[in-house]
Order: C-alpha cells, then structure tokens, then sequence
C-alpha cells in the first residue's frame, strides 16, 4: 500500500460520496476530506482527475480511482479486513443486485443533472426524480423482502446497506415518501444512525463553506 494517505473528493449531500465515504470509514482506513461540488467555473480543471467531472474522485496507492462501485470493490479487494461482501456466492449476487438497482436503476435517473436535461420545468423535474426514486424502491422493497435480515441481506453489514442508506436519505431531500415502502423505510430508520453512517452522514460534513 502506498504511505500517502488517500484524498476523497466528494461532497457532503452527494450519494454516492457518502457510499465511499462510509468504506472508508468502516474499514478504519484515514483519509483527507477534499470538499469539492462539480461547478461550472471549476469543473474543466477536476476533469483532468475525472472526465466525467463528477465525484467521488478516490487518490489512494499513487493512482486516481473514479466511479464509487469500482472505488468500493478496490477497497473491498485491497482492504479485505471488514469485508462487506458476503462469502456465498449467492448471497454476493444478492448484494450486488441491491447495489445495482440504487447504482443504475435509481441514482443517475433521479440526478439533477438528468432531469434538467429532460425538462426546464422545475416541478416537472421534481415529478421526474419522484417517479424514478419510486419506481426504484418499488423493486427494491420486493426484493428486500426475500433478502433482509437485520441488514438489506440477511444479519451482517454489506455493500447494500452501504448504497441503500445514501439513497434513502436523497430519496426523501428529493420528494420521496419513504413510507410507501415500509421495509426500506424500518432499514433506513435501523442503520441511519449507526456508528459508520452517523459519522459520515451529510449533515455532519464539511460544507466548504
Ligand atoms: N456512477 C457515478 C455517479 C457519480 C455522480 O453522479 N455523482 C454526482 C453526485 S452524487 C455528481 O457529481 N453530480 C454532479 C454532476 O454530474 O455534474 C458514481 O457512482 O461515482
């Protein structure tokens, strides 16, 4: 392992930061917190460590990692104490089918950088982003009710719990009436304020500001 210790660029709302900040966290791996927000003015000269211009952005063992489920699977793979995939192969899927609806299936669509694109009306945005979130949760609500246990697959903290946390507390900032989905909802009140999503929770980051 490189002696540098790793830089995280994210930001404190961003879903997808949170999932690798909360890694990070539970595998006790220290790191600096480089608050950043994709702006315009600023956004051509990050490119050059994402060229997608988007966080997280990880810089650990002398390279530039981007994108939180492959930034995630090499720490899960070079930090393999505190593992948070499962052994069974099975149970590895399952996991990796959580992480995929939230990953895929919810988070991109329900971007605001998407639904911008889609229309310049805000509450038709809004509209957008709900149907998307929900749609979403829909699935995974059924899902979960073959998978969970104490946590989204069975009793141990897993990758899903890491992706489904982040995404409920977005879900709701966008809209989202997470009691229509009693299941995500009873996980995400269980494990909101356990230890590794309390320290890495939004409202407990820097803001830049
Ligand atoms: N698939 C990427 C998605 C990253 C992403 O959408 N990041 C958002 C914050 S959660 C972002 O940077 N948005 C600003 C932008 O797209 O300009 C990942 O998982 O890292």
């Amino acid at each position: 392992m490189g002696p540098e210790k790793p830089i995280l660029y994210n930001f404190a709302y961003s879903s997808c930061s949170w999932r690798v900040r909360a890694v990070l966290v539970y595998k006790n791996i220290d790191f600096t917190y480089k608050h950043y927000i994709p702006v315009e003015e600023s956004v051509a000269e990050y490119r050059q460590l994402n060229a997608m211009g988007q966080v997280p952005c990880l810089i650990i063992d002398g390279q530039t990692l981007t994108q939180s489920v492959a930034i995630i699977e090499y720490l899960e793979e070079t930090r393999p104490d505190l593992p948070l995939l499962p052994k069974d192969p099975l149970q590895r899927a399952r996991v990796r089918q959580i992480v995929e609806i939230i990953n895929s299936g919810i988070q991109p669509l329900m971007s605001p950088g998407t639904a911008k694109i889609v229309t310049a009306d805000i509450e038709k945005q809004k509209e957008w982003q709900v149907y998307w979130i929900e749609k979403g949760l829909a699935a995974l609500e059924v899902f979960l009710a073959g998978t969970h246990g104490k946590f989204c697959v069975g009793d141990e903290l897993t990758l899903a719990d890491i992706f489904l946390v982040p995404q409920l507390f977005s879900s709701r900032r966008f809209g989202a009436d997470l009691f229509k989905f009693p299941k995500c909802a009873q996980l995400f009140q269980d494990l909101e304020h356990w230890e590794v999503f309390e320290k890495t929770h939004p409202t407990r980051q820097p803001t830049g500001a």
